[in-house]
């Protein structure tokens, strides 16, 4: 009776080291994916306005980090977040327009924060075929004071050297 439990005690053993070497071999390629080039703006609330860091290129998957570091409910809405946001991660609620159609605005609680990876394409001037370093503006739907940006530049072919 001994070594009938004894066998099965190292048989759950191997299951718990197999159970193991599969979580850490699931683990890696999210480790890669941390690394992806994605650029970063950062944009912190407070209940005087916006503070932003950092800005993106035209064509680049972008992840505009949002928290919330003031003491209230804000917002923050702009007409590029329509087609730009291609998903949304973390704390922040989607506020839909009337009768629930359309994007109005993305809701913030006090202390949260949110992820909104952001994409714009390049945007060539009909006229002349240039594409030049454009501003995303936003705003506070709740607060219509607060008001902020980021921008999105330009690299073809207007990039200096160094
Ligand atoms: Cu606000």
């Amino acid at each position: 009776m001994k070594v009938r439990t004894d066998a099965v005690k190292s048989f759950l053993v191997l299951v718990a080291c197999g159970a193991m070497s599969i979580a850490v071999a699931a683990a890696i390629p999210s480790v890669a994916n941390a690394a992806d080039p994605e650029m970063k703006v950062e944009i912190s609330i407070t209940d005087q306005g916006y503070k932003v860091k950092g800005h993106t290129t035209a064509g680049a998957l972008t992840a505009v980090i949002v928290r919330n570091e003031g003491s209230m409910t804000h917002g923050i809405s702009s007409p590029l977040f329509k087609a730009g946001v291609v998903k949304k991660e973390g704390s922040g609620v989607e506020i839909r327009g009337p009768k629930g159609k359309g994007f109005r605005a993305y809701h913030l609680e006090p202390g949260q924060t949110m992820t909104l990876h952001f994409q714009q394409a390049s945007q060539p001037d009909p006229a002349t075929g240039i594409s030049e370093t454009t501003q995303v503006p936003f705003w506070c739907d709740i607060h219509q004071h607060m008001k902020g940006e980021f921008l999105v530049l330009e690299t073809k072919g207007e990039v200096g050297g160094g």
